[in-house]
């Protein structure tokens, strides 16, 4: 089956120890993925930084990938957020991992003021089946996050970006306890279910 790419971002000045990057890492190898596919699907850990959006995001979307699930964390927010859309803006007050910031207020001078995700809709419901109530968002930041939103809803294949909270710190749970599992552990199983329905969407566009 046709290839699923998975992105996740490294750290940045706020958030020093990014979980998106964890969990891109943990959705892109489950095994129920590789059986679907018959392969791993591909995973993309990009640097917070500008320049990455050529040097990295460039060359994995270049490869043609079939469908796309993007993965940031969003440290104010307090729920799972599936974001709706990306807008041709670029802050320039807060810096990327290398100190850099938007140099111009529109990445794309001549490109639309906003991009939708046809399948955020569809992801959210899969997200609710497997369990995690996300909520809808049209704000995806001004950051990088929204910058790649932005670009890879530009090649046309069904992608979806996502955001997660800072995971809450979760003790061990006891032996024999009944705690709920941690938090990257439920969002794994989740973002798994929304990378197979994106997966399968994929593959029924021509
Ligand atoms: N969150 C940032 C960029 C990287 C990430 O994980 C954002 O929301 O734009």
């Amino acid at each position: 089956m046709s290839r699923l790419l998975i992105t996740g971002f490294g750290p940045f000045p706020t958030v020093p120890d990014n979980p998106s990057a964890r969990l891109a890492r943990r959705v892109a190898a489950s095994p129920h993925l590789r059986r679907l596919l018959g392969h791993a699907p591909d995973c993309l850990v990009l640097e917070t930084r500008y320049g990455a959006l050529d040097t990295q995001l460039a060359p994995a979307l270049a490869r043609r990938p079939r469908a796309v699930l993007m993965i940031g964390v969003a440290a104010r927010r307090s729920r799972v957020c599936v974001e709706t859309r990306a807008v041709n803006r670029v802050s320039r007050l807060f810096p990327d991992a290398s100190g850099a910031v938007g140099r111009f207020l529109a990445f794309e001078p001549d490109g639309p003021a906003q991009r939708r995700s046809g399948a955020a809709a569809q992801v959210r419901v899969a997200l609710k089946r497997a369990g995690l109530d996300a909520a809808a968002s049209r704000d995806a930041g001004r950051y990088l996050c929204n910058a790649s939103y932005y670009r890879v809803l530009a090649t046309g294949c069904p992608a979806v970006f996502v955001h997660i909270p800072m995971p809450p710190r979760t003790r061990r749970p006891k032996v024999g306890g009944g705690r709920r599992p941690p938090a990257l552990d439920r969002w794994t199983e989740a973002l798994i279910e929304a990378a197979r329905v994106l997966a399968l969407r994929g593959r029924a566009q021509p």
